[in-house]
């Protein structure tokens, strides 16, 4: 019975719109959204997005100040919640970034990218997503 009251529970509460994708199912989404166009390194969005969040729209770290959705978007530049209100960034609330639409994750990614702060905003995760051997991030994806 307890078991039965805590998976209802569990399921009452739990947000329906989580999802983790596939290393392959991001490519393909980056792609539509243009992502590697703008940027000219799909390789890099996608090792980026694994190291930030192992591909989990629903990632939250909150340890650190608070890093939000798939690419850990951070709230002290980018978003608000209840410790930032910043008066510039993707002008979207946090929770914006743990839906399962990354649509808006995309376009805030880009604003932070032309930004001077990716860096600060992305150094935890960035750092593993450079050198020679990045192609294997889009190795045997299609479309
Ligand atoms: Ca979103």
């Amino acid at each position: 019975m307890k078991a039965l009251v805590l998976t209802l529970l569990f399921l009452l509460t739990a947000p329906s719109e989580a999802k983790i994708y596939s290393r392959c199912e991001l490519a393909s989404v980056l792609k539509q959204k243009g992502q590697d166009r703008y940027l000219g390194q799909l390789d890099y969005w996608i090792c980026m997005a694994y190291y930030a969040s192992k591909f989990n729209t629903q990632a939250v770290d909150v340890h650190r100040s608070g890093y939000y959705g798939i690419f850990q978007i951070a709230n002290k530049h980018w978003c608000t919640d209840d410790k930032f209100r910043p008066t510039h960034g993707c002008y979207k609330p946090c929770s914006a970034f743990i839906d399962d639409d990354i649509t808006d994750d995309i376009a805030c990614a880009k604003r932070i990218w032309i930004s001077h702060l990716p860096r600060t905003t992305w150094w935890p995760w960035t750092n593993n997503c450079r050198g020679p051997n990045m192609s294997k991030w889009s190795r045997g994806c299609k479309g």
